[in-house]
């Protein structure tokens, strides 16, 4: 961290501008040999103040490279806390390209991906949370995901972290003083306290653990499959979901064999959305295997969309063999058009409504027409209540990550053993131990006990310049 790192910030490829970014203590005296006020080489610009924005040029050996903006931001107020200095330019790769080596030809050093947040963290501006947070703004795929990444980022999970810390930590001290000075505290005394804490904090653990497994979906996307007899449209429909034409359609029974994936957003909320082979008795090995495909998907999906069309029938086992129990199902009777008219009145003479066994009553059933695009807004209604009807995520918008749970999932369990201890009367030392274990294991989440190995596979994640 005794070095001046620097980066391109924005996107490869040409755009309005382009920010290059330089950050350690010798920040503002490498800008300074490449910027100048004027068009020729001037005095460098050591002097400019912190927080403004200045006019000038980008010179090597006397050519202008490009006219620029520069933002000098002194420590400790920037992103990584020390000094940083970022150049607006025009945003072509050349262009950026030789900003870049000018400075690194003056003694910057390009930054390891991440390095910009990682040394705010290093340096304690931000929380482990807060720089993973960072990571997920950039990558979030939605307008709820948005919203956790933003919460987070604000100090949302590092806050209340920490306050489980404080609680544990102080609990520690009470146990060391009834190991140091025997008399001072009674055993009743701090078994009292000391359940009362780890009551708590247990139970705000598993309440993260939860809030993890009801909404990390949120974030990586809610899994939908479509499945079905051959023919009966399920190709059709998911490319009215996707608004564009991704699967083919054909009038042959079993167009679709590999299934075909695509990711969509429905009301900010991301889904992944397969479209599957029609599931029936085969012969046909390229179909048997895509048949297999779809089974492994349906198995997976978080939602499933189960198509039917008018004019057939179907026994509770060919049910069972497409659909597992208790999954969460939205039965479509696709093909609507060819038993109603536009405005739901029977037509005459053609086929009618599915005969369906009764395991399909308690389904909530969606009549659509993926041909003729009728119901379809009706079914994405149904499909986002039904995957977030369930979520109590109303006034908390923590959401920890997979990280985040199996570090909390430690602590869960030293605070079971830490309690059982307090119920058993077991000696205080061993307490201390369980209790140590815990505040460790929740440090980990915050970073002030995370290891070289955890900062590294975080920070590897980031591009580089952020
Ligand atoms: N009349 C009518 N035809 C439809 C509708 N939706 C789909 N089709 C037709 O039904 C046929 C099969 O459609 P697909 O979407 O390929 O059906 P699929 O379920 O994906 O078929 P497989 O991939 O073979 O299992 C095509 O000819 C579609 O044009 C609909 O709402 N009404
Ligand atoms: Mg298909």
């Amino acid at each position: 961290m005794n070095d001046t790192i620097a980066a391109i910030a924005t996107p490869y490829g040409s755009g309005g501008i382009g920010v290059i970014r330089i950050s350690g203590p010798d920040a503002m005296d490498i800008a300074a040999q490449i910027f100048s006020r004027t068009r020729t080489p001037g005095p460098a610009a050591r002097d400019l103040e912190t927080h403004r924005v200045h006019h000038g040029y980008i010179l090597d050996k006397g050519d202008v490279i490009d006219e620029v903006l520069l933002i000098p931001m002194f420590k400790p107020r920037s992103y990584t806390a020390e000094d940083v200095v970022e150049i607006q330019a025009h945003s072509g790769s050349i262009v950026l390209k030789q900003i870049l080596e000018l400075l690194l030809s003056n003694g910057a050093r390009l930054a390891d991906p991440g390095e910009f947040t990682k040394r705010a963290f290093l340096n304690q501006r931000i929380d482990l949370t807060q720089a993973e947070a960072v990571a997920d703004i950039i990558n979030a795929r939605s307008a709820s995901a948005l919203k956790f990444a933003a919460a987070q980022n604000l100090g949302a999970l590092k806050n209340q972290i920490q306050d489980l810390r404080n609680r544990l930590i102080h609990l520690l001290s009470l146990v060391d003083v009834c190991i140091d000075f025997p008399d001072d505290v009674t055993d009743d005394d701090l078994a009292a306290q000391g359940m009362d804490t780890l009551d708590r904090v247990i139970d705000q653990c598993r309440e993260f653990i939860r809030q993890h497994e009801d909404a990390c979906f949120l974030k990586e996307g809610i899994r939908i499959a479509i499945c079905g007899k051959p023919n009966v449209g399920k190709s059709s429909l998911m490319n009215r979901l996707l608004t564009r034409e991704k699967s083919i359609v054909t009038a042959l029974p079993g167009t679709t064999r590999d299934p075909i994936q695509d990711a969509v957003n429905m009301n900010g909320i991301p889904f992944v959305i397969t479209d599957t082979a029609g599931i029936h008795d085969t012969d046909d090995l390229v179909e048997i295997i895509g048949i297999e495909r779809a089974k492994d998907h349906i198995r997976d999906a978080d939602l499933i969309l189960f198509m039917v069309e008018p004019g057939t029938t179907l026994s509770e086992m060919e049910f069972k063999k497409m659909v597992p129990p208790d999954k969460k199902t939205i039965l479509v009777i696709n093909k609507i058009d060819l038993i109603q008219d536009r405005s739901g009145v029977e037509k005459q003479g053609g086929p009618s409504l599915p005969g369906l066994p009764s395991a399909c009553d308690n389904l909530i059933q969606v009549n659509i027409s993926a041909l003729h695009d009728r119901g379809i807004r009706k079914l994405r209604e149904k499909i986002v209540h039904l995957c977030v009807r369930d979520l109590t995520m109303d006034g908390s918008a923590v959401v920890p990550n997979l990280r985040h749970k199996n570090a909390l999932t430690r602590v869960l369990s030293y605070l079971e053993s830490a309690k059982q201890g307090f119920q058993t009367g077991q000696p205080e030392e061993t307490l201390a131990i369980d209790l140590k274990n815990s505040i460790d294991s929740l440090g980990t989440i915050t970073g002030e006990t995370a290891s070289l190995d955890i900062l590294d596979t975080i920070f590897n994640n980031f591009c580089i310049g952020k």
